[in-house]
């Protein structure tokens, strides 16, 4: 881990250097994936890259490639487990498209029809222990 390139202040390198806790639904040498605590939808996963560079305008291509190919493997969890009629992968850059951590992230995004979801939202805690039930069956199903 010391070889990467993580920044000291950034909550995402934080919880990739273990500082913060997170429900880990999956992780590889370059990238690792979580449940996002303000989900909008059961099943609301992170995938993030083990290099902090803040949007996808400023992150290496090999790094892009890598965190979109582990949101794949992911999203293929999260349908096994959740079933959902649908699944958004999303990405934010800049305040004008919400993004509020600002280090390269995937959302992985069960939908439904009827889900009212809009391309940006608020942020509202989730069930800790809903969220941490599910991370475990999603992290199970991931192949
Ligand atoms: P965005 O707003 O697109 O930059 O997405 C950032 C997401 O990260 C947002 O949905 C909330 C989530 N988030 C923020 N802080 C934490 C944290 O400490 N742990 C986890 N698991 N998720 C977080």
């Amino acid at each position: 881990m010391s070889d990467l390139h993580l920044d000291d202040d950034c909550i995402f390198c934080k919880i990739l250097r273990g500082e913060i806790p997170c429900f880990k639904v999956y992780e590889d040498d370059d990238v690792l994936a979580f449940m996002d605590v303000n989900p909008i939808a059961p099943g609301h996963a992170l995938v993030i890259p083990k290099h902090h560079s803040k949007d996808i305008l400023e992150t290496p291509p090999e790094w892009t490639g890598k965190t979109f190919a582990a949101a794949g493997r992911v999203a293929r969890a999260v349908q096994k487990t959740c079933n959902p009629e649908g699944i958004n992968i999303l990405q934010a850059n800049g305040p004008g498209a919400k993004q509020s951590v600002f280090h390269l992230h995937v959302h992985v995004v069960p939908r439904a029809h009827d889900d009212g979801l809009t391309m940006n939202w608020d942020l509202v805690p989730g069930d800790m222990d809903a969220i941490g039930t599910l991370a475990e069956r999603i992290a199970a199903n991931v192949e």
